[in-house]
């Protein structure tokens, strides 16, 4: 079927609509199996969320104390600076609701070749799904823009923008925050807990089903395997 839809656009004008559900193989079945759906978190997973806001921090407020990587704790940033000194929580929040905040992010270490080949795996759809902060003027367009960017126009198509994780199915979240809750107390997916230095000395909960990665270099494509049928 031709990847392409025409669609009647008002004033008669007609326009090409990809198709998300356009490689041959898209249907939710195939002769191996089940196709696995794989949600990827961006900040503290594909994007430097956290050394990019140290950079800008210390860039910005050379005279305020600072928490180093390696002292960081807790995914709340404001929370950690707020408790440091009064006033810090706003400025810390003042860093990444500036222009130019999420689109210069860097990516972290192998994120981009990792879901570029995740991506390409047979039975294997990739989603990026990731919280915006609702101070939404520069946020919401600088995550496309960083997808674009760092991972080509084709994953457009991909971008899942929420607030709330819990109500989007899929058999993988990989994400950098320990606890992901909201309105659906069970979730369709297994939380793979991506280490970044905020959660590097978290106990997780003894029988915990939680499953880590170290970072992109750790193997996500075994864990990827355990979850195929
Ligand atoms: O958009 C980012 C920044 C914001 O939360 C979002 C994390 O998205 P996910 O990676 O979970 O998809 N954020 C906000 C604050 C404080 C707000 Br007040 C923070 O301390 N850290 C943080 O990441
Ligand atoms: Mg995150």
């Amino acid at each position: 079927m031709c990847a392409w839809r025409a669609c009647r656009l008002f004033r008669g004008r007609t326009c090409l609509h990809r198709d998300p559900r356009s490689r041959a193989d898209m249907s939710s079945s195939s002769a191996s199996g089940m196709r696995l759906r794989v949600l990827v978190d961006m900040d503290g997973v594909l994007a430097d969320f956290e050394g990019g806001f140290l950079e800008k921090y210390r860039a910005r407020y050379p005279d305020e104390p600072f928490i180093s990587l390696q002292d960081r704790r807790g995914f709340w940033v404001s929370a950690q600076y707020g408790a440091l000194r009064s006033g810090l929580c706003e400025k810390a929040i003042s860093i990444w609701e500036s222009k130019g905040f999420f689109l210069e992010l860097e990516p972290l270490p192998g994120a981009v070749e990792a879901v570029k080949e995740m991506a390409a795996m047979d039975n294997t759809d990739v989603f990026l799904c990731t919280s915006p902060i609702n101070k939404y003027q520069y946020c919401l367009y600088e995550k496309s823009a960083w997808v674009e960017k760092h991972l080509g126009h084709s994953f457009l198509e991909r971008v899942i923008l929420t607030r709330d994780k819990t109500v989007i199915s899929g058999n993988l979240l990989i994400d950098d925050k320990p606890d992901i809750l909201g309105v659906e107390p069970k979730p369709t997916w297994e939380h793979i807990l991506f280490t970044t230095c905020h959660n590097r000395h978290l106990q997780l909960p003894t029988g915990s089903s939680h499953r880590r990665l170290l970072s992109w270099a750790d193997d996500w494509r075994a864990v990827l395997d355990s979850k195929r049928q």
